[in-house]
């Protein structure tokens, strides 16, 4: 069996002697291996489709999680990938598919926030990842998705797909790809700003949904953030702004009822509060664009659902109904709306919260 293979392949404490299916991750498989010292380790194939140079994501994980062992004071607050037998941080198999694997430290993670902490320690958690990689050359990293929070670059592809119109479903969005286009000059702010060196560049994670961090079983406080594979250079306002994107938004990302879909002024607060406690080194530029971050990449990602649903539904492929990606799309959009009706509340509440941190 590959996976038994791939499971002796790593510098594990101990042989192997149980693998079960573990987690419930969309993009990779995943199993819990235990060896006969007692030892527990997580073993990942990597999804190649998604991932096309899995070598890479592994070049960059690795680096980052060695980077960030030297620099946590629990060994928990990082991933630990294992070397295999002949040192490499990824073992291929003879089907062709690239494995990988780390220690299993327990823990739990949330799918939403159940109170205003857990949300919190989301931020704690981001905010360190950021803070600790601050001085890491990020320009070494690979591009493992090439332009992924290019604003610029998601409009032109967004425009592409528009006259294209593969599907001939153009006519009935035609308000949406309105919307969305009037917002262009203003999507591209950030990507502008990075190029101009207004905004630095570091490593950022790309996926901070709360789910991606792992809460301690005892003190439900946060130990790690999870899902290294699109750590990529890039702006901490993307981290940032996914953050809110997803988790202080009222409603689910494929809400149908727009209505239910606002942001949540409270939970945008206690985030940053949690953000800025956790990374002082980001500078004023980026504190104040802070809400500019969230802005940015619930449009962006309104562009991609709707460029999507255009292209008949390729990138994101997992629909449930045929309008998926539409829903998505004006759940999204609906998320834009209501952050320009409370435009200035978030950057008074980033003003104020900047302030107290410092003070502090
Ligand atoms: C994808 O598959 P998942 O949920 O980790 C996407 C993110 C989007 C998200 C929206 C590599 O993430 O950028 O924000 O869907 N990841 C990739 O649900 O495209
Ligand atoms: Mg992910």
């Amino acid at each position: 069996m590959y996976i038994e293979k791939a499971a002796f392949a790593f510098q594990t404490d101990g042989a192997p002697v149980d693998c079960k299916a573990f987690g419930h991750g969309h993009i990779n498989n995943t199993f819990c291996v235990t060896t006969d010292s007692g030892a527990k380790y997580v073993l990942q194939r990597i999804n190649k489709y998604v991932f096309k140079n899995p070598i890479r994501v592994m070049a960059n994980t690795s680096s980052v999680t060695n980077y960030l062992r030297q620099r946590v004071e629990d060994p928990r607050m990082t991933l630990h990938f294992l070397p295999t037998k002949d040192g490499r941080y990824y073992y291929k198999s003879c089907d062709g598919e690239f494995w990988r694997m780390y220690d299993f430290v327990g823990g739990f993670t949330l799918d939403m926030p159940e109170s205003d902490e857990d949300f919190y320690q989301s931020a704690l958690a981001f905010g360190r990842f950021q803070e600790l990689l601050s001085d890491y050359p990020a320009d070494t990293l690979y591009e493992i998705i090439p332009n992924f929070h290019n604003t610029v670059d998601r409009y032109v592809q967004f425009k592409e797909s528009v006259d294209m119109d593969i599907v001939c479903r153009a006519d009935e969005v035609r308000e949406d790809i309105q919307f969305l286009l009037e917002r262009e000059e203003k999507g591209g702010t950030l990507q502008k700003m990075l190029t101009a060196g207004l905004l630095p560049l570091r490593v950022t994670h790309n996926d901070t949904k709360l789910n991606n961090v792992l809460l301690d079983t005892a003190t439900r406080k946060s130990l790690c953030v999870l899902d290294l594979d699109t750590v990529m250079p890039g702006s901490s306002l993307y981290d940032f702004g996914d953050s809110i994107r997803f988790g202080a938004a009222t409603a689910a990302e494929d809400e149908p009822d727009t209505s239910k879909m606002s942001l949540d002024l409270h939970l945008f607060e206690v985030y940053t509060k949690g953000f800025l406690e956790a990374a002082p080194s980001l500078t004023d530029m980026e504190v104040t664009m802070l809400p500019l971050g969230a802005y940015i990449m619930t449009l962006e990602l309104a562009v991609r659902f709707l460029k999507d649903y255009l292209d008949g539904d390729l990138y994101f492929s997992k629909i449930a109904y045929p309008e998926h990606n539409l829903v998505r799309a004006r759940s999204q959009i609906a998320l834009v709306k209501d952050m320009e009706k409370k435009w200035t509340q978030m950057n008074l509440i980033v003003a104020k919260v900047a302030d107290q941190v410092r003070r502090k």
